[in-house]
């Protein structure tokens, strides 16, 4: 296993979002990692500060100093540390990368639909979550929820079906490529206008594999230490 040289610290805002995945991640490896909760004023004066590479967090703070942003990244490094991640075996590791990047596609279409102005679009008149009533957003929407993102979970899925165990990679105890996927199927399901909250029982696999990452010890104990309770029926995270 990789030594970190101290305490990391991740910083995100209080949701699970594009973070939830590290932390997890850290809870199943024991690794020693500070999970700070950002609220919007002390964000805006970070990003202005120019203390985010990119302008937006989640972003992780080493021993040294260094600060490494985007999320997908932090994930690999953080799961380096807790056994999540191959170090020595390049064709897994690339498999698992490769789910990591069909996560971001995968959400893609749903970012831009929610956040257009960040993308261009709202050039277009897209308006996202700024009003609940535009139209071009909810045609898309519609979109995504009855062809896009079903033909992208049916690969996932497929994927699930291959794998000679119940985590996606085929490793033997979850991977980082698991984790990627946990927070954000069960986000997708619960609260996202337009998306149909029953969109993932056609994909009963990976519906297993979250709820089997929920049942770790090690996650169950993270969350009863917040309060709360992962609660298969809902699909969501509850209050315990
Ligand atoms: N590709 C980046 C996206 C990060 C991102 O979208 N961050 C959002 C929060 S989820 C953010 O910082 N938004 C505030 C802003 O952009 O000012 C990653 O995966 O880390």
């Amino acid at each position: 296993l990789l030594q970190t040289e101290g305490p990391l610290e991740l910083l995100y805002f209080d949701i699970q979002g594009k973070a939830e995945a590290t932390r997890l991640a850290a809870v199943i490896g024991s690794v020693d990692m500070k999970d700070t909760r950002l609220d919007g004023e002390t964000f805006t004066q970070m990003k202005e500060s120019g203390k985010l590479p990119f302008g937006q967090v989640p972003l992780l703070r080493l021993p040294s100093g260094e600060s490494i942003a985007q999320s997908a990244a932090i994930l690999r490094f953080v799961g380096k540390h807790a056994g999540l991640y191959p170090l020595q075996d390049h064709a897994l590791a690339a498999k698992i990368d490769s789910i990591i990047d069909m996560e971001a596609d995968l959400f893609t279409g749903v970012t831009v639909s929610r956040y257009p102005w960040r993308y261009g679009f709202d050039a277009a008149g897209f308006q996202g979550t700024r009003d609940s009533t535009c139209a071009l957003t909810a045609k898309v929407r519609e979109q995504l929820n009855t062809v896009i993102l079903p033909q992208l979970l049916s690969k996932l899925e497929s994927m699930m079906k291959q794998s000679s165990t119940k985590w996606i990679a085929g490793t033997e105890g979850p991977s980082v490529a698991d984790l990627v996927l946990v927070p954000r199927l069960w986000w997708l399901a619960n609260e996202n206008p337009g998306i149909d909250p029953t969109i993932l029982d056609a994909f009963p696999r990976l519906k297993n594999m979250v709820n089997d990452v929920m049942a770790l010890p090690a996650v169950v104990a993270y969350y009863k230490s917040r309060g709360e309770v992962w609660s298969p029926e809902a699909f969501n995270i509850v209050k315990a």
